[in-house]
């Protein structure tokens, strides 16, 4: 017998909400309209507990990478509940699947990393950051530099740590964060500002916002800068050209730690294995999570460079840090698969040099639409922006919930992507076929049109 049984949509929706707390989720009105249940996936597709199947333009949370129903993974985490379904890395002890899923991901990333520190998620990858590179600054005889730069607007998890890190005001709001010795400077959004500036323009002065801060609070203060390569939840915010160069340029004139937030753009989601490697950042930290896996089980992890692990290493002692599931046995040997996988599909060349710029270009063409002020996408990571004025690129009202409505029309089409408020944004699965992009780009037209049409009624 199946462990979870087929039951009805209704049975579903009444039984999460009378017993099941979502995350970032209003619970009043979810309750309302009871939560789309997803049943099974396969390929880039998804199925609702209706049968309705939809195109996943968001790879789940931005994770699954490889797409759904790959074998291969299901096989590699059979054999490995079997074989040794858990044991950990704490008091000496280690095991192959971690062993081995460190050493291939030193093979997959720049020079300076050679070690992997393994955690569940990108929150706790994010919070094992924050307390190691404060303790390689101490370790360093410099304990007052501890403040971490980081970014309005930024996404870098939900822990406390993790959400200090991030830029989200409404988050801050609801708990006293962020942390002490956590500081925010401009994001890199030139469709945000008041565009008076040239995008390379922009970018280097949304970079310089760093050193202008590093200055306020003095150098010897200054810890580390974090950034994701291209803000995901923030709306897929892709930076001018001149903004990561210039980002470089301060972390080392300063001395500063620069840590590189992969969680979703690593593993071939821009084209290249880190968001580093595309924008030409050398990074001391890389946090990665969702697509290590491609979403099949939890995984997170830091790669951290030599800069850093050797001091560690040769001076820290013991460091009072880890996590049960640090270095899960089943999901590392998940992981192994799911790199095997990428490597043997060639699926980060196919994303750079094929269906990357092949989506790249249907996407820009929705900049046509009446609704459309603006389109950008990098690798399989695209936004777009919804707005009354072609011209003036004017906003609606935010109350009026386009992006919302837009979003709506979209699932109803049977294509599954994000509103970020009016932003449409998308990361479909990097196996997506031409025909799948196709279709991708024929449902958010139409979706936009019936958004439009709704406006005029
Ligand atoms: N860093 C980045 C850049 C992320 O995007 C995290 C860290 C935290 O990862 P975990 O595994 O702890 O969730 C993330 C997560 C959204 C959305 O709606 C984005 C994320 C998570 C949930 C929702 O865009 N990113």
């Amino acid at each position: 017998m199946a462990v979870i049984e087929k039951k009805s949509r209704q049975y579903w929706q009444e039984l999460d909400k009378s017993h099941h707390l979502h995350p970032f989720t209003n619970h009043k009105e979810l309750h309302e309209q009871g939560a789309r249940i997803i049943t099974r996936a396969d390929g880039v597709y998804i199925y609702d507990a209706d049968g309705k199947k939809m195109l996943d333009g968001m790879s789940g949370l931005w994770c699954v990478n490889v797409g759904y129903g790959r074998q291969e993974l299901v096989d590699a985490a059979t054999q490995q509940m079997q074989e040794l379904p858990y044991y950990n890395s704490f008091f000496q002890c280690s095991h192959p699947p971690a062993i081995e899923l460190a050493a291939m991901l030193k093979e997959v990333s720049q020079p300076q990393f050679n070690r992997v520190f393994f955690s569940g998620s990108g929150s706790e990858s994010n919070d094992t950051i924050v307390r190691m590179v404060r303790t390689y600054w101490d370790l360093l005889g410099q304990p007052e530099r501890h403040t971490i730069i980081s970014r309005e607007n930024a996404y870098h998890g939900s822990t406390v740590a993790a959400a200090s890190l991030g830029g989200m005001k409404a988050m801050h709001k609801q708990s006293g964060l962020p942390i002490p010795g956590i500081v925010h400077v401009d994001q890199p959004h030139w469709f945000a500002s008041d565009r008076k500036q040239s995008p390379a323009e922009f970018g280097l002065e949304a970079a310089r916002s760093i050193e202008a801060k590093i200055r306020e609070l003095g150098p010897d203060k200054i810890a580390a800068f974090i950034g994701e390569p291209v803000q995901g939840a923030g709306g897929v915010v892709v930076p001018p050209d001149s903004y990561w160069p210039e980002v470089q340029r301060i972390c080392d004139e300063y001395g500063i730690l620069l840590i590189s937030d992969e969680v979703i753009t690593g593993f071939g989601r821009v084209g290249e294995w880190f968001g580093a490697d595309t924008f030409g950042t050398r990074p001391d930290f890389m946090p990665f999570a969702k697509g290590v896996t491609s979403g099949y089980l939890p995984l997170g992890g830091v790669l951290i460079s030599d800069r850093v692990a050797d001091v560690l290493i040769e001076k820290g002692g013991e460091f009072f840090h880890g996590y049960t599931y640090s270095g899960h046995p089943v999901a590392c040997a998940v992981a192994i698969a799911n790199l095997k996988l990428i490597q043997r599909d060639e699926l980060i060349t196919r994303v750079r040099d094929d269906i990357g710029p092949y989506l790249q270009q249907k996407w820009q063409a929705l900049s046509e639409h009446p609704l459309v002020g603006e389109t950008r996408m990098v690798g399989l990571m695209g936004a777009l922006e919804i707005v009354t004025d072609k011209d003036t690129l004017e906003r609606f009202d935010e109350k009026q919930g386009v992006g919302t409505i837009c979003r709506d029309h979209l699932i109803a089409n049977g294509l599954c992507l994000r509103a970020v408020g009016d932003t449409i944004v998308c990361a479909p699965p990097l196996v997506l076929s031409h025909a799948e992009a196709d279709e991708l780009v024929e449902i958010t037209w139409k979706a936009l049109d019936l958004t439009q049409q709704g406006l005029s009624e």
